[in-house]
């Protein structure tokens, strides 16, 4: 049994750029075939398809045949316990709607977590070819570019990126939160992938992003590559972005937001 206990994470890296770039051409060429025969999963808008399934097994085949001591975790049920120091978390299709609805906003999402701590972390959008990437310490890149959060802002002037869940009683209080929080910031975004939404935070594209509900296979690269553009990632108590509840936002933001999101109940169902 392999005892891989200080793995590279630019290898790791390059090894996650490799599959999720062939995994995200791939789901691209499955699509008409794979909207045709979508079905659902916790609820009847909860969308899978065989693309989510086609992709997973690619990139499990893919991450065993060069580390196959390592452990596995996908969003459609790869599960494999191995002896390394490294767990692979894998969201085949991020923003399954998206792609079943033929919105040009998912993403393929894989990161390699050491112990509890996530060394490198890959997104892949390849409806428009844009490739993130980021390794612990060492910054995050799209197609090569350095990223940067945006520079610090108001709340009242924030760009915030959101997502909903899958019930009908947490998108009840989900809308009462953003019904109160329209009114202290510019305004939301809903772009329907968690991944690529952390990227939107690392890009400057928005100012900030936060969701209730979300998997560690949904937010474990993008909290990454949000991170090391210099985001502030965590709960609203202080601690690190839990299963349950992400916010991501500058530093400066961080705080006011996270205060607005505690007082109107956000982590709460
Ligand atoms: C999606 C998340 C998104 C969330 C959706 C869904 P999936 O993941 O990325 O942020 O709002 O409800 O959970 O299911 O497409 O992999």
């Amino acid at each position: 049994m392999s005892t891989d206990v200080d793995p590279d994470p630019e290898k790791l890296a390059d090894l996650a750029v490799e599959l999720a770039t062939a995994a995200g051409h791939r789901v691209v060429e499955l699509a008409d075939t794979a909207r045709a025969t979508a079905s659902t999963k916790s609820t009847a808008t909860d969308p899978v398809t065989d693309a989510d399934r086609v992709a997973e097994a690619m990139i499990t085949d893919g991450l065993l045949s060069v580390r196959p001591d390592d452990s596995i975790v996908g969003e459609e049920g790869a599960s494999h316990q191995g002896g390394t120091a490294v767990t692979w978390h894998i969201d085949p299709i991020d923003g399954t709607t998206n792609y079943v609805y033929g919105i040009p906003a998912f993403s393929v999402s894989i990161a390699a977590e050491v112990g509890d701590q996530v060394v490198a972390g890959v997104v892949f959008n390849p409806s428009v070819d844009e490739l993130y990437r980021a390794t612990i310490g060492a910054g995050s890149t799209c197609n090569g570019e350095r990223l940067r959060v945006r520079p610090a802002t108001e709340l009242a002037t924030a760009l915030v990126a959101t997502g909903f869940g899958y019930t009908a009683p947490r998108r009840r209080h989900q809308g009462r939160v953003i019904a109160e929080l329209l009114g202290r910031i510019r305004d939301i975004r809903r772009f329907g992938s968690a991944a690529l939404d952390l990227c939107a935070v690392a890009t400057g594209r928005v100012d900030a992003y936060y969701e209730l509900g979300l998997n560690r296979w949904d937010l474990a690269a993008g909290a990454l590559i949000a991170s090391e553009a210099g985001a502030s990632v965590g709960n609203l108590d202080g601690g690190p972005p839990l299963d349950g509840f992400l916010l991501a936002a500058g530093p400066e933001l961080f705080g006011p937001l996270r205060s607005a999101l505690r007082e109107l109940g956000a982590d709460r169902e």
